[in-house]
C-alpha cells in the first residue's frame, strides 16, 4: 500500500529501471545507459538538452531543445515508443498567430509541455526585446498557435500547473535578467484565460544552502500529490570556476502553491557523471519534464546534461516524499504568501 497519493492518470508504460541497492543520498538513480539523447541527433541540430516530454496516444511525445548548427536553439518535435529512444522531426516546430500567420520566435529554449484539460501548452524562452516567456498552444501537435507573451522581459523558466487552481491557469516563473542572471526567485502568477496574467506571488528564494544559493528556477510541471505540488527545481552554485546547475525538490501546498510546505535542504541530482559534468556548458543537471505514473508511484525525470545530452533519472513518490519531509528546512519567506 503506497502512503502518498498522485492525482494523475496512470502511465503503465512509464520508463523505468529497479533502484540499485547503492543508493547513499537521495532516493533518486540515474538510468544506466543514460544519456538517452547524444549529440547530432537531427541534420542541422548539434545537441538536444532541456526538453519535456509526455504520454501520448499509445507513446510518448515531446518538445526538445535543439542547437542548430548555426548556435541558434529552436524547439523541435519528437516521438517515442518506449519515451526512451526519440524520432525527432527534422524542421523545427513552425508557430503561427492566432489568424494562422506565420510567427516564429527569433529562438526558443527550454522548452516545458503541460496538458491543462483538453489543450497542451508549451512554455519557453524566447527574446521579446530581451529573455521572456514565450506560449504556444495545440490540440493536435501539427498546428501550433503562439498565445500572448505572458510577462514583460525578462525572465525564464516558466512552467504552467496541470490544472487550474481556484478557477485560475497558474505559471511559475523566474524573473532575470537578460544574460546569465546571477540570482533569482521562484514566483507564481495566475491567469483567467491565459492572456491577463496577475496575483503575482514569491513561492521561494534562492536556497540558504550552498547548492542553491545563487538562483534557482522552476523545472518540471508541479506534480499534484496528496501531500501538495510536488516540484522538482533546479538551484544554481556560484562557484570560483563557474555556475553548477543540480536538481532540488520541494512540496507546494495544493490550493495556494505560493506556500513551501517542505523543501529539501539537499540537492537530488547534481553533476558527477561524464555527461553531467562534461560538454557545451559543464556541470549542469537541468529538469524540465516528469512522466509519471500514479498507480505505482513510478517517476521518470527528464533533465538536460552540460548543455549537450537528455539525462533520465528515476524516483518513487513515497520516497520523495518522506526525502523531501525528513530534510526539510523552508525559511518564513517560503511558508508565507509570497504578497508585500
Ligand atoms: C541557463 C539556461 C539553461 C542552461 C543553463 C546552463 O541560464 O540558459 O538553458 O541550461 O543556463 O547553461
Amino acid at each position: 500500500m503506497s502512503k502518498y497519493k498522485m492525482i494523475s492518470q496512470p502511465v503503465p508504460n512509464v520508463p523505468w529501471q529497479e533502484r540499485p541497492e547503492n543508493l547513499t543520498g537521495a532516493p533518486v538513480w540515474r538510468y544506466n545507459e543514460n544519456p538517452i539523447i547524444g549529440r547530432n541527433p537531427v541534420k542541422g541540430v548539434a545537441r538536444i538538452f532541456n526538453s519535456a516530454v509526455m504520454p501520448y496516444e499509445d507513446g510518448f511525445i515531446g518538445v526538445f531543445r535543439g542547437e542548430q548548427t548555426n548556435g541558434i536553439p529552436y524547439i523541435y518535435l519528437g516521438r517515442s515508443k518506449d519515451a526512451i529512444h526519440w524520432n525527432f522531426d527534422e524542421n523545427k516546430i513552425n508557430f503561427v498567430d492566432e489568424e494562422g500567420k506565420p510567427f516564429m520566435p527569433r529562438y526558443a529554449y527550454d522548452p516545458r509541455l503541460v496538458k491543462v484539460e483538453d489543450t497542451y501548452y508549451i512554455i519557453w524562452c524566447q527574446d521579446f526585446y530581451g529573455a521572456a516567456i514565450g506560449m504556444a498552444k495545440t490540440t493536435d501537435f501539427k498546428t501550433f498557435t503562439r498565445i500572448e507573451n505572458p510577462f514583460l522581459p525578462f525572465n525564464r523558466n516558466a512552467v504552467l500547473f496541470p490544472r487550474k487552481i481556484n478557477g485560475n491557469f497558474m505559471l511559475l516563473s523566474r524573473p532575470s535578467d537578460s544574460g546569465h542572471t546571477p540570482f533569482g526567485d521562484i514566483f507564481v502568477s495566475e491567469s483567467p484565460d491565459l492572456t491577463y496574467w496577475g496575483k503575482h506571488r514569491h513561492v521561494m528564494g534562492k536556497g540558504s544552502e550552498w547548492w542553491e544559493s545563487l538562483k534557482i528556477g522552476g523545472g518540471a510541471a508541479p506534480i499534484e500529490t496528496s501531500e501538495g505540488w510536488l516540484l522538482f527545481y533546479h538551484g544554481v552554485s556560484g562557484t570560483c570556476n563557474g555556475y553548477v546547475y543540480s536538481i532540488g525538490g520541494a512540496i507546494l501546498d495544493i490550493d495556494n502553491p505560493s506556500i513551501v510546505k517542505y523543501r529539501c535542504e539537499t540537492f537530488l541530482l547534481t553533476p558527477e557523471e561524464w555527461y553531467e559534468e562534461r560538454g557545451f556548458v559543464p556541470n549542469v543537471c537541468f529538469p524540465c519534464a516528469t512522466i509519471h505514473d500514479s498507480e505505482s508511484g513510478k517517476i521518470a525525470i527528464y533533465y538536460g546534461a552540460a548543455d549537450s545530452y537528455v539525462g533520465l533519472a528515476f524516483t518513487e513518490l513515497d520516497d520523495i516524499i518522506d526525502y523531501i519531509k525528513e530534510n526539510s528546512v523552508v525559511t518564513p519567506e517560503d511558508t508565507e504568501i509570497g504578497r508585500r
